[in-house]
């Protein structure tokens, strides 16, 4: 049977690290977090495992195949948008690296998206999607501790 919408859902997002401490962000067109820089991700689907809804949302919204995926950190997020309805999300947040480091991200779902690109950890678009900017905020790092 279909959930209510007054449900919890769960996100994946992932943070695709390249050399050079960048990352992979884009615009979001989407009503929650509409114009905020975020990642990759999208809504775990049922029997999923986080790192394959991780690499299946990479794929289907900007083409790239990844690997190395691993689990981060989780947080939990409600979201009220005007006069709209809540959504809360209790957000899965991964990280991975290219399979092929010469692979260009495509803008899969424009509908979505305005554009995927790299952007410096230490110089980060504005203005980040509320989520990304709380743990930004708070100090995290995505990067391996042999990196940071
Ligand atoms: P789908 O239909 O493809 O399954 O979902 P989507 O349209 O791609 O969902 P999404 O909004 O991109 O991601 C699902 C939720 O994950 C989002 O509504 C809130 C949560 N989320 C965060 N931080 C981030 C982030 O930085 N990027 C993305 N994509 N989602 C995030 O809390
Ligand atoms: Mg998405
Ligand atoms: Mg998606």
């Amino acid at each position: 049977l279909p959930l209510p919408a007054s449900t919890p859902k769960v996100g994946v997002a992932v943070f695709l690290l390249k050399e050079g401490r960048k990352v992979l962000l884009g615009r979001r067109l989407s009503s929650i977090g509409y114009n905020t820089f975020a990642l990759p991700g999208g809504h775990l689907e049922f029997g999923e495992s986080f790192e394959e809804c991780a690499a299946r949302e990479m794929k289907e919204e900007t083409g790239l195949d990844i690997e190395n995926i691993e689990f981060l950190t989780v947080t939990n997020n409600c979201f009220s948008e005007g006069a709209k309805p809540r959504v809360h999300l209790v957000c899965i947040f991964m990280r991975a690296v290219l399979a092929n480091p010469q692979q260009v991200p495509q803008n899969i779902e424009p509908e979505k998206c305005g554009g995927w690109d790299w952007y410096d950890w230490n110089n980060l678009p504005k203005p980040l999607f509320g989520p990304l900017e709380t743990m930004v905020q708070g100090g995290f790092n995505p990067f391996p501790a042999d990196q940071i």
